[in-house]
């Protein structure tokens, strides 16, 4: 047994999943100094939270989140609710000393964002932002290509993330479940949700983003409202797709929409390089395109790589080689990365400074979706 480190999850969603089955499990694969105890959870429906407590392993409830953060016996504060929630949360549970793993994006916008950002620094304590798409073994490995320069100067990135649950006008908006829709609580439609993925994983690989121009609509543009009955007008963007400029001088494109009909989470991207080009799609989150310039002109050609093999990343945790993992273990390994950044004193990524980037383009992505205009990231 480790050294025990307290989690109290607020929320138990969608992410409230995902997260805690990847507490249960990050020990069970990875040495680590910490071992992680489900001490709390809390969300305001006190059966459904009892129910949620008993089913993962929580040994208590709480229905008031302060009540949870003044609790002495939480040592790290997950915060799994809509966006709105996450800066207030977060302000509190760093005054209190707690650390602070927040759900992406990090806030509604920029401005929030960095009052999140200055309140965990000013406490020192640890905090991180689930962008767990990171952690993919074959997004880490094309990230570790480019970092060993393999694709030489890159030209081009190129990503989109593509859903179609909301094309019926008859769905509403807010409330449990729908809070996405609901520009009040969710800050934006699909570029805080979708590509504020597309935008952390691009960065983290191929640096900042200097500037973009985007273009944005909102398809439906009233709907029923969950929490009020009445027809409200939709304040999200349905679609976003935009230009950028990376500082290294590479152009991108990026395209997001909730209409792609037949395309549940189609999140991809393509990196041109130089020398190489590199391709991933999360249908397939195991494999990574590979083509190399520089191979034998009579072979040359796409490699899939299965990326399942010992020396990948991540890989020599599971099973054996040519064995898969999946969507789940993207969390397993970013718990995994936190707690071992805690014990070498080497704060893992993102962290919410880091997050504050992402949260800088996409609040440049909307400005420009209003205004037509090229706009620099700041
Ligand atoms: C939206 O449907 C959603 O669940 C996002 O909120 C997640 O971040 C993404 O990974 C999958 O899609």
């Amino acid at each position: 047994m480790g050294k025990a480190l307290n989690v109290g999850m607020i929320g138990y969603g969608f992410m409230g999943r995902a997260h805690s089955n990847a507490y249960r499990k990050v020990s069970n694969f990875f040495d680590l100094e910490h071992q992680l105890i489900l001490k709390a959870v809390c969300a305001r429906d006190m059966p459904k939270v009892k129910a949620f407590a008993a089913r993962w392993g929580y040994q208590s409830v709480e229905n008031d989140w302060r009540q949870l953060i003044d609790r002495k016996d939480i040592d790290l504060l997950d915060i799994c609710v809509p966006n709105n929630l996450h800066r207030e949360i977060a302000l509190a549970a760093a005054q209190a000393g707690k650390m602070v793993l927040c759900e992406k994006p990090l806030a509604v916008n920029s401005r929030e964002g960095a009052e999140m950002v200055a309140a965990v620094e000013k406490a020192g304590v640890p905090n991180m932002v689930w962008y767990n798409y990171r952690r993919i073994p074959a997004v880490s490995l094309a990230k570790k290509l480019v970092e060993e320069g393999r694709l030489g100067r890159i030209f081009h990135y190129r990503a989109v993330f593509l859903q179609d649950w909301t094309i019926s006008a008859d769905l509403p908006q807010g409330g449990t479940g729908l809070w996405r829709l609901d520009a009040a609580a969710a800050g934006s439609g699909v570029t805080g949700d979708l590509l504020a993925h597309c935008i952390d994983t691009a960065i983290w690989i191929n640096g900042g983003i200097d500037r973009v121009t985007a273009m944005t609509e909102t398809f439906i543009k009233e709907r029923k409202h969950n929490l009020t009955g009445k027809v409200e007008p939709v304040g999200i963007d349905d679609a976003c797709a935009f230009l950028a400029r990376f500082r290294n001088g590479s152009l991108a494109t990026f395209e997001s929409t909730r209409y792609a009909r037949g395309h549940k989470a189609l999140y991809t991207f393509e990196i041109n390089g130089e020398e190489a080009s590199i391709q991933w799609d999360l249908h397939d989150l195991h494999r990574l395109s590979y083509f190399d310039h520089r191979d034998e002109s009579g072979l040359r050609g796409w490699r899939s790589i299965h990326v399942t093999d010992g020396e990948h990343p991540y890989m020599n945790k599971w099973w054996v080689p040519g064995l898969q993992i999946g969507y789940e273990h993207s969390f397993v390994h970013q718990i995994a990365d936190f707690l071992e950044g805690l014990s070498k004193n080497k704060p893992a990524g993102p962290t919410f400074r880091d997050a504050q980037e992402t949260q800088k383009v996409c609040d440049a992505v909307l400005e420009s979706g209003r205004t037509g205009q090229w706009v620099r990231v700041e």
